[in-house]
């Protein structure tokens, strides 16, 4: 058996933090060779929550979990963990504008960023999944100084797993048949799920779901599709949105497979497809390793130009409006 790795999960006591311990514990995340010390860090108010959590993950004997403890405090709730999953963070209240939801997680992410900056193993590597994703995984990144912009992603594989199943149900196929799907941009309304690239069964997905189908539905469905799940359940997706947390830590740890690759929220240094470097921005990427590398020399026409600038600007905007919390 492996040393166990020590993983920090902040809004533990919430909703995608319960679809999701139990999961990592359960060795989905990192594979039932590697024992696990779990890292529960929430707020003073979610005491109750992260206690019954602890229990109910006490009592389901999990051979890899090595141990399991709450913390208030992110200095010590980071200390010397190998990976991070930011989870918690501000719900937009009502009557709250954007920019005060901005400026509420800009302080909670700059918080987290020094805390992991100061505590965290060396070599961590920092998910960022609690909104707005991109930019407070932006904020995280440049409150740590010392760590490399590289090792904070933000999740967009929930956007690129709900992409995937559609294509898969239009053309008919099964998931493995669909690969290269590729969700470029803000985990928001203005993210552009793209099939320029994407394959069926190693023909162009474009050839088999149709070019009509792919610019009048299938982009808003996968922008819209976290609205829609609100509206039929009265709450936000928290198993789907566990599920691609563990996807996407296990594809940055594991790889992606040959021919293929994932989506994922990264800091690009140079001037990626057009888009200005400094922001965080979801390409398609490879992994392996716990290292990223952004696909390069795709050809994009002006659909798929334009698109990408739209959730471009969007990002520069969020990126303004924090910029008291980006040192
Ligand atoms: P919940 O409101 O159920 O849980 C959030 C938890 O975070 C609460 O227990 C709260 O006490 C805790 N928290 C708040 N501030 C904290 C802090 N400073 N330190 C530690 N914990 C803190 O929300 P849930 O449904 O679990 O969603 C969590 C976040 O994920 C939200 O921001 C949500 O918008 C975001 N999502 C992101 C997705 C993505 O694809 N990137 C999809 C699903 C989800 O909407």
């Amino acid at each position: 058996m492996k040393p166990p790795v020590k993983i920090a999960v902040t809004g533990a006591g919430g909703a995608i933090g319960y679809a999701l311990l139990f999961r990592i514990a359960a060795g989905d995340m990192l594979g039932p060779e590697q024992p696990v010390i779990l890292h529960l860090l929430e707020i003073d108010a979610a005491r109750k929550s992260v206690e019954a959590t602890i229990m109910e993950l006490d009592d389901c004997a999990f051979p890899l979990l090595h141990g399991c403890r709450a913390f208030f405090n992110p200095l010590e709730g980071f200390a010397d963990v190998n990976y991070a999953l930011l989870v918690g963070a501000r719900p937009r209240g009502r009557g709250m504008e954007r920019k005060d939801l901005l400026h509420v997680n800009g302080e909670i992410f700059s918080v987290q960023g020094r805390a992991l900056n100061e505590a965290a193993a060396r070599d961590v590597r920092v998910a960022v999944i609690g909104n707005p994703a991109n930019t407070n995984a932006l904020i995280a990144l440049r409150n740590a100084p010392d760590l490399a912009p590289s090792q904070f992603s933000c999740m967009l594989r929930l956007d690129h797993n709900r992409a995937t199943t559609m294509v898969a149900q239009r053309a008919g196929c099964m998931i493995a048949d669909v690969r290269c799907m590729t969700v470029w941009g803000n985990h928001s309304s203005t993210q552009f799920p793209d099939l320029s690239h994407c394959t069926v069964r190693g023909k162009p997905a474009l050839d088999i779901v149709g070019r009509e189908w792919f610019e009048d539905e299938f982009i808003a469905a996968v922008q819209q599709r976290g609205a829609k799940v609100i509206e039929a359940r009265g709450a936000s997706s928290a198993a789907s949105a566990a599920n691609a947390a563990i996807d996407h830590l296990r594809t940055w740890v594991s790889g992606t497979p040959e021919n293929d690759w994932t989506s994922m929220g990264v800091f690009a240094e140079d001037n990626a497809y057009g888009v200005e470097p400094g922001t965080v921005f979801s390409y398609p990427v490879t992994t392996k390793g716990g290292e990223w590398r952004i696909v390069e020399g795709l050809d994009l026409d002006g659909f798929a130009q334009d698109k990408i600038a739209t959730t471009a600007r969007e990002l520069r905007e969020e990126q303004a409006a924090v910029a008291a919390s980006l040192p």
